[in-house]
């Protein structure tokens, strides 16, 4: 069972798609293990975003991601890091196929509504920057014996 750290950007928070992404992830079959809605401090966003520090998007991505209220969330499933990167679709706004959540409301490769770990490394590491472990509920769910 893979675990993966999600957050909605702040241009989903502003036009009211938290509940939208969240139903998607939740239809896939996926669990929700933790949650909030929070502010993104230039700390925590140059921490989040260090791989890309240097490159010309880096300055406006800084700003656009600390500009108003987050959802972050971490989700776990099988393969839940590359499936859930399948349902949000591409980066660049020009190959993000409709049916994904960038390609169905997304118009903008920056401000592309959510982000989501590439790897079970970035997933560990995103996951120790904006979660505490007694953030974490586990339950058990009956539907998981089908999907
Ligand atoms: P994310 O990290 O947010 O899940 O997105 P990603 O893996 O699909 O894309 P990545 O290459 O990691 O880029 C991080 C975020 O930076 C913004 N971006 N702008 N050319 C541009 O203007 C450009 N390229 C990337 C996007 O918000 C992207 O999600
Ligand atoms: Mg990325």
């Amino acid at each position: 069972m893979e675990r993966t750290f999600l957050m909605v950007k702040p241009d989903g928070v502003q036009r009211g798609l938290i509940g939208e992404i969240m139903r998607r992830l939740e239809r896939k079959g996926f669990q929700l293990a933790a949650a909030k809605l929070m502010m993104v401090s230039k700390e925590l966003a140059e921490l989040h975003y260090a791989e890309h520090k240097g490159k010309d998007f880096y300055e406006p991505l800084v700003e656009f991601i600390t500009s108003g209220p987050v959802f972050a969330m971490v989700w776990e499933g099988d393969q839940v890091i590359a499936l859930s990167r399948i349902l949000m679709g591409k980066t660049n706004c020009l190959e993000a196929i409709p049916g994904t959540i960038r390609g169905d409301y997304a118009s903008h490769t920056r401000f592309n509504l959510i982000h989501g770990s590439d790897s079970p490394e970035s997933a560990a590491r995103e996951i120790a920057n904006f979660f505490r472990p007694e953030e974490f509920v586990t339950y058990n769910r009956d539907i998981q014996k089908w999907i």
